[in-house]
């Protein structure tokens, strides 16, 4: 019996993998719910990746789709830019904590303030991972990283942002926003998809946060990591659709 082989999406790029990620990364798994949103949903022709700076970066050939990688956070002006003067496209900016809630989270505030009619994916694994696993807005308190040696505290480091919080907060209706992880994928794939049908709806800007994980930067083993997406991190970050006015239509 041949050994089964993993099914790749039809929407990736075959020649560039296996793909860069170190080996337990999370960006890959968000990937592959993002490849297959976009196989299900049939928009391969239609769709516009952009991605940050970052680990994100090494997406930037990732995809048979048309791609564009830019500075942090900048994903997302760029992104809204080709979609004003390309209206017929579904347009997809993807990037990290660092780059959307921090260096670049201003970008990310005005898009979502005026409804622009895109999707946005941010991957938060807690750190800047490709600057060497610094402290970001993301850190969880008590966690150690290379700029928080004894632990993040809160009290002189503020605690960890809440980014699809804050997003719901500052949109108007039609704005689709979503907290999935990488421990649930079949989940993190349907909001995703939500998101994507959002924009293709025209409703407006739709802005899916995924929990992943940097064993990397975490220095944590396959069980550790494990243990800190699906336990650690959800203590904090309440996997769930914030915003789903699809499902106010049907009511
Ligand atoms: C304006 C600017 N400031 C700082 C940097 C350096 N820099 C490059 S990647 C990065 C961290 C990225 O972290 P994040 O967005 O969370 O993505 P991750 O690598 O964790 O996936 C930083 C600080 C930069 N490229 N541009
Ligand atoms: S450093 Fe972390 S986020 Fe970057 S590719 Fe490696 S595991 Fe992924």
């Amino acid at each position: 019996m041949p050994e089964p082989q993993p099914v790749i999406p039809r929407s990736w790029r075959i020649e560039t993998k296996p793909h860069k990620f170190c080996p337990g990364c999370g960006h890959g798994l968000v990937l592959k719910c993002l490849g297959e949103a976009i196989d299900e949903l049939g928009i391969q022709q239609r769709a516009v990746f952009g991605c940050d700076i970052g680990c994100s970066l090494l997406s930037f050939d990732f995809f048979n789709v048309d791609s564009v990688q830019t500075h942090h956070g900048r994903t997302t002006p760029v992104i809204t830019g080709i979609k004003r003067a390309n209206p017929e496209t579904i347009c997809i900016a993807y990037m990290g904590d660092g780059g959307g809630y921090a260096i670049g989270s201003q970008h990310l505030v005005n898009a979502a303030g005026r409804n622009e009619n895109i999707t946005v994916i941010l991957a938060n694994n807690t750190v800047y991972a490709m600057t060497g696993g610094q402290m970001a807005p993301t850190t969880m308190p008590n966690q150690k990283t290379e700029t928080s040696p004894y632990g993040r505290e809160p009290v002189t480091t503020g605690y960890p942002m809440r980014g699809p919080e804050m997003v719901a907060a500052i949109t108007r209706e039609g704005a689709y926003v979503a907290r999935g992880t990488i421990a649930n994928l079949r989940q993190l794939k349907g909001y995703i998809k939500k998101a994507l049908e959002n924009q293709m709806a025209g409703r407006g800007f739709s802005f899916v946060e995924a929990l992943s994980s940097c064993p990397t930067n975490w220095r944590t083993n396959a069980k550790e990591t494990w243990r800190f997406v699906e336990k650690d991190m959800t203590t904090h970050f309440k996997v769930g659709e914030l915003k789903n006015p699809a499902a106010a239509d049907t009511q």
